[in-house]
């Protein structure tokens, strides 16, 4: 049995590196709600990517695999956030990529990119029973090389000690992108969620800087057109909204203004 990495038998989307390397902005959204029906509506609205949020969401790693079978099934390219102990698993799993939060270092960076990839790259462990290999239809070398070639690493600074060593983080091979989080960054610089604050926005523009200087895909939460519009000019192009906060909104919305006309039931 013969697939490609463009197969949709292939269980993998395998677009995220070509994606990340393009000029193109990318938009996407942090999702920690556990449902599969949320990543088809983020799909069908025309989002690039979802983040599915194992940080601060909800899903356990069963929802998580049916959360990556809808995004397989619409399109939306699936990318994981989750802490370092549970990045093997979602990579059987099948996601697309993993972000990683809280990372501190360049060995850091090292070890992330060579658990995401296979001999002669990095380190991962090999089996092809898992769902990205097809449950074994689609092993074999060829699912080693377009997974290699397909996952993409995307590793979240989030401190300003981080962000200072953002040009090493992103230099490292393996490494595809890198993202700031503004909301811990502001903290950890003692502006609690303030993250206009000037000295916070100064550390954001010189480390989205940084990783494009270093030829790296920079990606920053973007929650409006304003925002995105600053944070391109500063180099960004992985732009990524909230979507437990656009519902919020929109259903603040609804419950103090009414109906909406164009709305569809
Ligand atoms: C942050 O802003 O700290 C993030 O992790 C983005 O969700
Ligand atoms: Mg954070």
């Amino acid at each position: 049995m013969t697939v490609t990495i463009t197969d949709s038998r292939y269980p993998l989307d395998g677009r995220l590196p070509d994606m990340l390397r393009s000029a193109r902005p990318l938009r996407g959204l942090f999702n920690g709600l556990p449902s599969p029906a949320v990543v088809e509506m983020c799909a069908y609205a025309g989002f690039d990517f979802i983040i599915l949020d194992n940080e601060h969401g909800s899903a356990d790693l069963g929802m998580t695999e049916h959360m990556l079978r809808a995004a397989r099934a619409t399109g939306i390219v699936p990318i994981v956030r989750c802490f370092e102990h549970d990045l093997p698993r979602v990579l059987d799993m099948g996601a697309s990529a993993v972000q990683v939060p809280m990372v501190e270092s360049v060995e850091q960076a090292r070890r992330l990119a060579d658990m995401i990839h296979y001999p002669p790259l990095g380190r991962r462990g090999s089996a092809f029973s898992t769902r990205a290999a097809g449950y074994g239809a689609f092993g074999g070398a060829g699912h080693t090389q377009r997974s290699n070639d397909g996952i993409a690493f995307i590793a979240m600074i989030e401190t300003p000690e981080a962000v200072a060593q953002a040009a090493q983080i992103a230099a490292v091979e393996g490494v595809d992108a890198v993202f700031i989080g503004p909301n811990d960054l502001a903290h950890a610089m003692g502006h609690g969620s303030d993250w206009t604050a000037a000295p916070v926005q100064q550390a954001i523009e010189a480390g989205l800087k940084a990783i494009s200087g270093a030829g790296k895909c920079p990606g920053i939460i973007a929650l409006n057109p304003a925002d995105e519009d600053k944070y391109d000019a500063w180099g960004a192009r992985y732009f990524a909204n909230v979507s437990t906060s656009i519902i919020t909104r929109a259903l603040a919305q609804a419950a103090s203004a009414g109906r909406d006309a164009t709305l569809r039931y």
